[in-house]
């Protein structure tokens, strides 16, 4: 029997036992005032992390995961290894929800660790935490169907949530952890602690030159993809307006000036599960298919004081990173 900390919700006690029972029955087991109370408490807990997070101790032995995109059975075994102590703590760096078919219960798993072990859990944004991209990938049309009329009302809530979900955090071993990769607008990751939550709040600064920077790196760090055939640091990305590539230059650059050994982020299907850049400075982990890359497994990466491993979704080492 796994033992849960004292006070735990029945329903996510449930969630943390059966996910796929959960899911399967969702529409009866989550109404929407359910819904309403957990995202209340998971933003009693997040009103309470600044955007940039320095991690404690319980991180020196940590396991970084990356985009699930509402793969349950990722998200179920990850939650597995957390509760058989493979696992010691969890970094997830974002894209909970749209595409896979269980969004809703993906990203209630990962907030629900967060809130019952907020020393060893933390959840990052990735560009997916945002209602106007869950319109177009499925998140939107997933709570339409859950909860019909009431289904603005839960798109509301994840509206305000997304305000305030972290979007960086800093490794006791000296990792950059994030969704998408180096901002353009800032030199050193640091200056993410002059980002507001919640991130509406960017919207208020009256400077409007710094209003325009501290938006655009919010945004880049979740957007911004790593390039190895540029010749400037930084150059317009396919993503979208306001959206860059960067380089090694870059990255070196930006490790530099924020004092830190590294960077490491998720973000590109096409990347596969994982791929190591720049020699080692920048690191990529896609944690659900479909996969392009030469690891044909679902990974995690475990970073500890002495080394760095890619592991599958059974706790075998695939290589060392
Ligand atoms: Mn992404």
């Amino acid at each position: 029997m796994r033992q849960y900390p004292e006070g735990i919700y029945p329903l996510i006690k449930e969630l943390f036992e059966d996910p796929i029972a959960f899911n399967d029955d969702i529409k009866s087991k989550l109404p929407i005032a359910e819904l309403e109370k957990f995202i209340q408490e998971y933003m009693d807990l997040l009103k309470t992390q600044p955007a940039l997070v320095y991690l404690g101790d319980n991180f020196k032995d940590t396991t970084i995961v990356g985009d699930i995109h509402g793969d349950l059975p990722t998200a179920q075994r990850i939650m597995t290894l957390f509760f058989e102590e493979k696992i010691n703590s969890l970094i997830f760096l974002g894209d909970y929800v749209d595409r896979g078919e269980a969004s809703l219960t993906v990203i209630l798993i990962v907030l629900s660790l967060m809130l019952y072990y907020p020393e060893r859990v933390i959840a990052l944004k990735g560009n997916h935490e945002d209602i106007k991209v869950n319109k177009k990938y499925g998140f939107l049309s997933e709570l339409e169907n859950i909860y019909g009329d009431d289904a603005k009302v839960a798109i509301e809530l994840f509206d305000i949530l997304y305000n305030f979900i972290s979007v960086a955090a800093i490794t006791p071993n000296g990792s950059i952890c994030a969704h998408g990769g180096v901002p353009r607008p800032i030199t050193k990751i640091q200056e993410l602690e002059e980002l507001p939550k919640p991130y509406l709040g960017i919207m208020t600064i009256e400077d409007e030159e710094k209003q325009k920077k501290i938006f655009d790196a919010f945004y880049q760090i979740q957007w911004n993809d790593p390039r190895d055939d540029l010749t400037e640091h930084f150059e317009p990305s396919m993503r979208g307006k306001e959206t860059y590539y960067f380089n090694e230059h870059a990255t070196r650059e930006f490790l530099h000036n924020s004092r830190m050994k590294r960077f490491i982020r998720a973000h590109e299907a096409r990347r596969g599960a994982f791929e190591s850049l720049f020699n080692g400075r920048l690191l990529h982990i896609f944690s659900t298919g479909p996969f392009y890359g030469e690891i044909q497994c679902i990974c995690i990466l475990q970073e500890t004081e002495s080394e760095t491993i890619v592991r599958d979704l059974e706790w075998n080492e695939v290589k060392k990173a």
